[in-house]
């Protein structure tokens, strides 16, 4: 069994999906954000840099000994349960480098640039032009290389459906809803539907549903997650 630390965002759907594609047990542990679960003690022993998704298998594969094995990271997490699962990840040398190519390149870009993007349009207060600027910009740059990407290809590594693929969705899935509606990359925007009509990728992003919450609902939650530092380690002190 799988203990799935989880809050329902791009980060963390991605490991939803992954879970749900390889048909793998897990146990859903809600880890809510706003409320500042992430700072826990116990959780910070899976998962040092306080953040969300991370796991933990009571049932690793034999090489890593009978110990439970903690994971954070979702790069980390989704080659894992790939590897354990052989699920989604072929073997074939080329293939493997392709797709860890694209898997680095969605936790070094997309996703950061994504991040930021995203706190500067739906929840900095007040005008910060430079900064919207840079993030869309990026943002807008990624979604670029993608469409790029997908000029003669179904998925990002050819035509088979890889984690590469998982780990990018969920952060272009939510574009529109950050203001860019991917009327300019036809291919990302078919891409996008393809993959959501897979019922795996509908179960994963359904999950914990109810727990959404849209915009952090007290200035003691904006301080956990915006005011962070080595100091008060979010907690707004
Ligand atoms: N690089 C990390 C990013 C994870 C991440 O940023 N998670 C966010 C939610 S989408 C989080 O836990 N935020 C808590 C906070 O900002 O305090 C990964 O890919 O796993």
């Amino acid at each position: 069994m799988i203990d799935f630390y989880y809050w329902p965002t791009p980060n963390g759907w991605k490991i939803s999906i992954m879970l749900e594609e390889c048909g793998l047990d897990y146990r859903m542990v809600p880890v809510d954000i706003n409320a500042g679960d992430q700072f826990e003690p116990a959780f910070l022993a899976i998962s040092p840099n306080h953040r969300m998704p991370a796991i933990v298998d009571h049932a690793p594969p034999a090489d890593y000994g009978d110990a439970p094995v903690p994971i954070f990271e979702s790069g980390a997490i989704i080659r894992y349960l790939a590897e354990k699962a052989q699920c989604l990840y072929p073997a074939e040398a080329r293939l493997r480098k392709e797709i860890d190519e694209w898997l680095f390149w969605q936790v070094g870009n997309l996703g950061p640039m994504g991040g930021q993007m995203s706190h500067f349009v739906n929840y900095a207060p007040g005008e910060h032009p430079y900064s919207y600027k840079r993030y869309t910009g990026e943002y807008h740059r990624c979604l670029g290389v993608l469409e790029r990407r997908l000029a003669d290809r179904r998925y990002l590594v050819g035509e088979q459906y890889t984690i590469a693929d998982i780990i990018n969705w969920p952060w272009v899935l939510i574009s529109k809803a950050m203001g860019q509606p991917l009327d300019e990359f036809p291919r990302v925007a078919a891409w996008r539907q393809r993959i959501k009509e897979r019922p795996a990728v509908q179960r994963g992003v359904d999950l914990g549903k109810d727990m959404r919450g849209g915009q952090p609902k007290s200035e003691a939650a904006r301080q956990r997650l915006f005011g962070q530092t080595a100091n008060t380690a979010g907690t707004g002190e």
